[in-house]
């Protein structure tokens, strides 16, 4: 009678019957068959209870094909540790990815802050950096129109400090009271299920139409700054004001402001639906590729620095969270720079357990009232009490400040410290060596006055809601408007509801009536709605170019990727000449062929392929080049993974670089070859051409609102 595979072991390997060499060797070397087999010098397989296991492949039974006996601790106790694996995700920013690096200061604000991290130039403080969607489960795809996070926390010398912050300056909701339902209504419907890690949908727009003051943040959701090219490519903002308090304890309030060294940009927006078929992981791969390459992402920090009467001056409330300082306003000074160049060693223990918070400062910075802040500085800890499972949570390594700590802080579920002695209390006399507070080195709270009458209010100051939301939409390149009013058709088209299309086009009425008529002709509204009333008349700020973001897309080629076709019978001189030129210049190179064992070339060796054609799509580069034989190229013209190959590079507005052999295909996608097309001969134009998209296509291969 057939058995399965491993039942003859199931009889036979007791561990009794294992060589003897195998029993001894103090728990080390004796772990059985297998990994014997596999060679090396392992340490031996226990339980937790460090009970070393002879056999890690079958469970204990009555006899060999006979009924598995509950006397098993070992199965047990593994089944139950794997069934307990699953922490509940975060409620918001389940999705991310992160990594290790440092950050150095390179300029002091000693004027301002007594905070080290803040003024002690050339000092490498390690951080952690966390970059999150916010609207998906941790299983949801990398790729979606959404606002990132970007939290990074610096172990400091006077301990952790989380900025925990976001790719947009400003965000949908004033008041941390409409938090809850601003995540309820972008979350997918608690009835049906879905949609997962989207925007675009009746629940959330249902809630931006009856609540104006998201109307700034939701012209920068529909920009292009919500679909990243690249983690690497995202400006970071802490978005509240918080303040710097010096050693004399004045007061300079700050806006904190990342800046990406690769430049920053985006994917346009057919390409990022496709990249969510594409690769699941695209910004995590990517992240992890670089820093695996040694080509670790950089960011400058900058701050805007103003004081309570320069803010008296500004035409809106700087505590208000869904308002930007422009720079244009208040400069950027730059202070440092936080390298990331080291790949977390496990997913769960760092990136999924570590816990942000931006009540974490240290002393020398202190908080604004900005309300949404004064909210969050709540949340956190109670979000990550039940998520890490009780209070003991920063004893985790990826917690843990990296400075000295010691309070009367005991007991709770995981404590992992076994602290010693009989004073577990302040004030005492029975011990020498107790934690006290310090006046000259603690935390300080800025020393402000305040005279207000109790009340459940909104400042009157946080009335307009419109003006910023003119100022962002107006200071976008003609390109970029027709990207934010397509998105809003895009969006709007999901949303089964007419009253509520109708009711954000009346709001965006005040934004920019042309880009009103924009998006109420995409949506087929024969007449427009009429503007809800304001109590604010809209103002028009000063544009400030500054926040466009395809004007600044660095001519580079660093930290982008090009994919070269190749197949049988190509030539092998002038792929390697090409692929020579764009790492030269700092490129990464892939190659792709029909098969992943590669091609054969025209001289007969083989080019060993990094991936295979139909699971490599164009979207997963910046730029493609293609070196085929006429025959192979006549033959790709019918293989549609080739014509879409080339029809999405071209539709993605990104250089190709084409030789004779594929011009069949071009003509097979409908391809006019423009500027953006060249000859893989000319490398320099290549890159000329690959260091940008191909905006003037754009009108050419799709129709924008
Ligand atoms: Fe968060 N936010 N948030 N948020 N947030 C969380 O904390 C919250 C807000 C941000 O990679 C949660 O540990 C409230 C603004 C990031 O782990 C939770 C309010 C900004 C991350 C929470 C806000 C952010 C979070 C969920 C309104 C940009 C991920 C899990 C008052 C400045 C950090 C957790 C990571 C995570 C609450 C608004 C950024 C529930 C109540 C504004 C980057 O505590």
């Amino acid at each position: 009678m057939a058995r399965p595979p491993n039942s003859r072991s199931a009889a036979h390997k007791s561990p009794s019957a294992l060589p003897s060499s195998t029993q001894s060797d103090n728990f080390r070397g004796n772990a059985g068959e297998l990994q014997q087999q596999a060679g090396g010098k392992h340490p031996v397989l226990t339980t937790q209870q460090g009970i070393p296991v002879a056999d890690n492949q079958n469970s204990l039974r009555t006899a060999p094909r006979g009924p598995t006996l509950l006397e098993d601790f070992i199965l047990r106790e593994k089944i139950t540790h794997f069934d307990h694996e699953r922490i509940p995700e975060r409620i918001v920013h389940a999705r991310g990815t992160a990594a290790h690096g440092f950050f150095e200061l390179t300029h002091s604000l000693k004027k301002y802050t007594t905070a080290k991290v803040l003024t002690d130039i050339g000092v490498q403080i390690p951080v952690f950096t966390r970059f999150s969607t916010v609207a998906g489960g941790a299983g949801s795809v990398d790729t979606p129109r959404d606002v990132r996070g970007f939290a990074v926390k610096f172990y400091t010398p006077e301990g952790n400090w989380d900025l925990v912050g976001n790719n947009i300056p400003v965000f949908f909701i004033q008041d941390a009271m409409k938090f809850p339902d601003l995540v309820h209504a972008v979350k997918m419907e608690p009835d049906r299920g879905f949609p997962q890690a989207g925007s675009a949908h009746d629940t959330f727009w249902d809630f931006v139409s009856l609540m104006p003051e998201t109307l700034h943040m939701i012209m920068w959701a529909m920009s292009d700054r919500t679909i990243p090219r690249s983690l690497r490519m995202m400006e970071g903002f802490g978005v509240h004001s918080f303040r710097l308090l010096n050693a004399a304890g004045e007061s300079t309030f700050v806006k904190f402001h990342w800046r990406p060294k690769l430049g920053i940009q985006s994917t346009v927006w057919d390409e990022a639906v496709k990249l969510q078929s594409a690769d699941n992981d695209y910004h995590r791969r990517d992240l992890f590729e670089a820093i695996e390459a040694g080509d670790f992402p950089e960011w400058e920090l900058s701050v805007q620095l103003f004081t309570e009467q320069d803010a008296e001056s500004f035409p809106f409330d700087h505590l208000d969270p869904t308002k930007l300082i422009p720079e244009e306003l208040v400069p950027l000074q730059p202070i440092g720079r936080m390298v990331l160049n080291r790949w977390p060693d496990n997913f769960f223990a760092e990136t999924e357990q570590v816990a942000f918070c931006p009540a974490n400062v240290p002393p020398g910075i202190d908080f604004s009232n900005d309300p949404l802040l004064q909210g969050r500085l709540f949340s956190y800890l109670d979000t990550q009490l039940s998520r890490l499972g009780g209070p003991n949570f920063a004893q985790i390594p990826i917690n843990a400040p990296k400075c000295p700590f010691h309070n009367m802080q005991r007991d709770g579920h995981m404590q992992m410290q076994v602290p010693k002695g009989r004073v577990n209390y302040e004030p005492s006399s029975l011990q020498g060596d107790t934690p006290r507070a310090s006046l000259a080195q603690g935390f300080r709270h800025f020393a402000q006055a305040d005279d207000g009458v109790k009340g459940r209010v909104r400042a009157e100051s946080f009335a307009d809601h419109y003006s910023q939301a003119r100022m962002f939409y107006r200071s976008q390149s003609p390109l970029e408007q027709a990207h934010m009013a397509s998105a809003l058709v895009f969006e709007l088209s999901k949303v089964g509801t007419p009253h509520v299309r109708e009711a954000v086009v009346g709001h965006l009425l005040h934004v920019d009536p042309e880009l009103a008529q924009r998006v109420a002709d995409g949506l087929g509204l024969h007449t427009l709605p009429s503007a809800p009333a304001t109590t604010e008349p809209v103002q028009d700020l000063p544009l400030s170019p500054a926040l466009r973001i395809i004007d600044r897309m660095k001519p580079t080629l660093q930290g982008r990727s090009i994919g070269i076709l190749v197949a049988d019978g190509s030539n092998g001189a002038s792929v390697a000449n090409l692929r020579k030129a764009l790492e030269k210049v700092g490129a990464t190179v892939k190659i792709v062929a029909p098969k992943v064992g590669g091609a054969v070339l025209k001289d007969g060796t083989l080019l060993p392929a990094d991936g295979q054609l139909a699971g490599t799509p164009s979207v997963v580069f910046d730029a493609v080049a293609s070196i085929l034989s006429p025959d192979m190229g006549a033959l790709l013209a019918k293989e549609a993974a080739a014509v879409d190959w080339f029809r999405d590079a071209f539709g993605h507005l990104k250089a190709i670089a084409a030789c004779k052999g594929t011009q069949a295909i071009l003509r097979a996608g409908g391809i006019e070859p423009d500027a953006g097309v060249v000859d893989p001969a000319d490398a320099p134009g290549f890159i000329a051409a690959a260091q940008t998209r191909q905006w003037e296509r754009e009108p050419k291969v799709r129709t924008l609102a």
